[in-house]
């Protein structure tokens, strides 16, 4: 059994592994390379040699526990023919969503368009690199991608403000992502991926009134989807005030907290595996600094089931050898 298993399956506490959200990116200059001769960021992930050596990178610097598969959430709404692109220093575009189109789409077509994120699986899943290793698959939250979807780029520059006014539209859309989500997560479970994430990273957003049609009922049905593919979940709603009532409504796996969550709080609150929670912007300060900081998130959840991971992607700026550091005292802890 993996030590991310051993984690997830049998709430180990003696152990703590480690992978780091976006551990495959810009802040290696071995993906730098790949990616200056490769402008267009969709085709690089839908590449399935580069994607599969990407993602093998940083398991070749660092002793990481699993490989999560360089790809990307908006994959989905590509592969039912929305446009996207990313723009340099600004981040996704997306063209108008069709309600109709994507209600008509069957599973070949979307599966055609996006098969080269299985083929990368499958390559990175049997590769020595790996071994007693987990592979993570992954997708987006319903609500993050309808997010996307709808404002068609990212909310952190703008969210237009009649976002929420269509209830009927808002729940279609919904309906038509749980489909082809289901569909994302079955093709990678079935080429490799032995774990499944699933990134709400625009949780926080919604006022408390939405979050149960929103975020609750839509990710726990997924939820429930991977759990009878006997593989474990993950779940990141990042941004959100109430991990406890979360975690028991949806009974993810593990709960992968943000930079923002009060370890010492959520240790008490919760019972299930934890994972996550440093902040990325400590790896760019100093080792002592560093050291302090991991070292309080491993005491802290010492009689806990633990995987280490940061509590958003790391930055571009991070220093490589930083990470080094981060990693092998995790695994001297
Ligand atoms: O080189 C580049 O310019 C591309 C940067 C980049 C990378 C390396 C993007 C664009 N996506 C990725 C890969 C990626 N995205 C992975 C690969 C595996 C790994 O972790 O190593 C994963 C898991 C994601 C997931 C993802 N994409 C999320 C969820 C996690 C999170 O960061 O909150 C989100 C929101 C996206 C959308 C996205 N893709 C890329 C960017 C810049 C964004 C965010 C835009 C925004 O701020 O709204």
């Amino acid at each position: 059994m993996t030590p991310i298993d051993k984690v997830l399956k049998k709430k180990d506490t003696t152990i703590n592994p480690i992978w780091i959200m976006r551990q495959a990116g810009r802040y290696l200059p071995e993906f730098r390379e790949i990616r200056k001769i490769n402008p267009d960021f969709i085709k690089l992930c839908l590449n399935e040699k580069l994607a599969s050596e990407i993602t093998l990178q940083p398991l070749k610097r660092f002793k990481l526990d699993a490989a999560i598969i360089f790809s990307d959430i908006l994959i989905l709404p590509y592969g039912l023919n929305q446009e996207v692109k990313f723009k340099k220093d600004f981040g996704p575009l997306l063209s108008d969503l069709n309600l109709d189109e994507i209600s008509k789409l069957n599973e070949n077509d979307f599966v055609k368009k996006v098969l080269p994120v299985y083929k990368a699986i499958n390559l990175v899943s049997s590769n020595k690199l790996v071994e007693n290793k987990n592979t993570i698959g992954f997708v987006g939250a319903p609500w993050t991608l309808l997010v996307y979807m709808l404002n068609k780029q990212s909310p952190k520059k703008k969210l237009k403000n009649n976002f929420f006014v269509d209830n009927v539209y808002i729940n279609k859309i919904l309906y038509v992502l749980e489909k082809f989500l289901k569909i994302h997560i079955k093709n990678q479970i079935k080429n490799g991926a032995n774990t499944i994430q699933i990134f709400d990273s625009w949780a926080g957003l919604l006022e408390n009134k939405y979050i149960a049609n929103y975020v609750y009922e839509p990710t726990f049905n997924l939820v429930e989807f991977v759990k009878n593919l006997k593989v474990p979940v993950i779940c990141f709603p990042r941004g959100i005030k109430d991990y406890k009532t979360y975690c028991k409504t949806i009974k993810p796996d593990g709960i992968c907290i943000d930079y923002e969550v009060d370890p010492l709080l959520i240790r008490k609150e919760i019972q299930i595996p934890i994972q996550g929670g440093m902040d990325p912007k400590v790896l760019l300060t100093d080792k002592e600094t560093l050291k302090k900081e991991a070292t309080k998130y491993l005491d802290i959840f010492k009689d806990h089931p633990y995987i280490f991971n940061l509590g958003h992607g790391v930055l571009p700026q991070t220093d490589p050898i930083m990470m080094e550091y981060l990693v092998n005292l995790v695994k001297d802890y």
